[in-house]
């Protein structure tokens, strides 16, 4: 009998994970065992080498964290990543910039005690007059305890800060489909042949370019995923208390509603709605919390 190795799970291909060995080397194609639970990128592993150097899965090891969404087709939740510290939402004002959907992902990621970034990605984009408008449409998201980055990979811009607060950690990349989250790890990994969308196919017509979710190590320490683009990111999973926590700026009134069990939605002597009146949260931040509540 082969000897039990540890391994993380870096990408999928076909019906089969590819396993990056912990002790080097390159990737096996492993199988699983049917007793173990669905798998995740980012996952660390126990595996043995079977015949024409391929492998098999046999253990899982026990996990930090687990960043899922909810399957629409199936009401199950799909893993995104296994033991990621940092979600970098990555959005540009090519596709376009959807603050709801940016919303969603921070619920996720604090749902899953993740910490987030936000990248605004394509910036040579973007004159003087759009850059301005758009640091104004996201200046609410200066307010909030969140690191806001604004990169080019065309021009190489933001990549030193962005290399900076990836070190040593294990982030995942996640936003829609064009926004560049390819096109940035291959910046910060030059030697890597990743393929990323053409310019003239795709963009606003929802064309996936990236299929699987793919783990690359950083040469200062620190693991990144690159996932394929989310179009809706569903949060119904989640209870109405999580969603809530997914605001931080709610904190600051913690304690100060006439009810201790306020839902900040139109309850009377509600601290979060006069914050909201007095302009102390932002409006744009408050409809997307009422929004994402009432579809739950
Ligand atoms: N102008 C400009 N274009 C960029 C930039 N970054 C990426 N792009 C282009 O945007 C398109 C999409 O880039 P990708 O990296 O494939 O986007 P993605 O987010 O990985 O998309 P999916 O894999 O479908 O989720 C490509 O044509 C890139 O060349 C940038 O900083 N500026
Ligand atoms: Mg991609
Ligand atoms: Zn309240």
């Amino acid at each position: 009998m082969s000897k039990s190795e540890r391994g993380q799970i870096v990408t999928r291909k076909g019906n089969r994970l590819l396993v990056q060995p912990i002790d080097g080397g390159k990737w096996v194609r492993c199988a699983q065992r049917k007793k173990l639970p669905a798998l995740a990128i980012g996952d660390h592993v126990g595996w043995e080498s079977t015949s024409k150097g391929e492998g098999v899965i046999t253990a899982l090891e026990s996990r930090d964290s687990l960043l899922t969404r909810p399957d629409p087709f199936n009401q199950r939740n799909k893993p995104i990543a296994a033991n990621i510290d940092q979600i970098l939402v990555v959005t540009a004002s090519e596709p376009g910039i959807d603050p709801l959907q940016v919303d969603r992902i921070l619920v996720a990621a604090a749902a899953n005690e993740i910490s987030a970034l936000l990248v605004i990605n394509k910036v040579d984009l973007l004159d003087d007059e759009a850059k301005t408008l758009l640091e104004q449409q996201l200046a609410h998201y200066q307010q909030l305890p969140l690191p806001l980055l604004w990169t080019s990979t065309t021009e190489a811009h933001g990549l030193d800060r962005l290399r900076e607060q990836l070190q040593g950690h294990s982030s995942v990349l996640v936003g829609p489909s064009g926004a560049g989250k390819s096109s940035i790890i291959q910046a910060l990994l030059p030697d890597e042949e990743i393929t990323v969308g053409a310019l003239s196919e795709g963009i606003g017509q929802g064309k996936h370019t990236t299929s699987a979710s793919t783990l690359y190590a950083l040469p200062d320490g620190g693991t990144l995923i690159d996932s394929p683009g989310i179009r809706e990111f569903g949060l119904w999973h989640l209870d109405e208390e999580t969603i809530r926590n997914g605001f931080m700026e709610f904190d600051n009134y913690r304690g100060e509603c006439r009810f201790s069990n306020c839902r900040h939605l139109s309850e009377p002597g509600c601290a979060v709605n006069a914050a909201v009146e007095s302009g102390e949260i932002s409006a744009a931040r408050f409809e997307n919390y009422q929004l994402l509540i009432s579809e739950r």
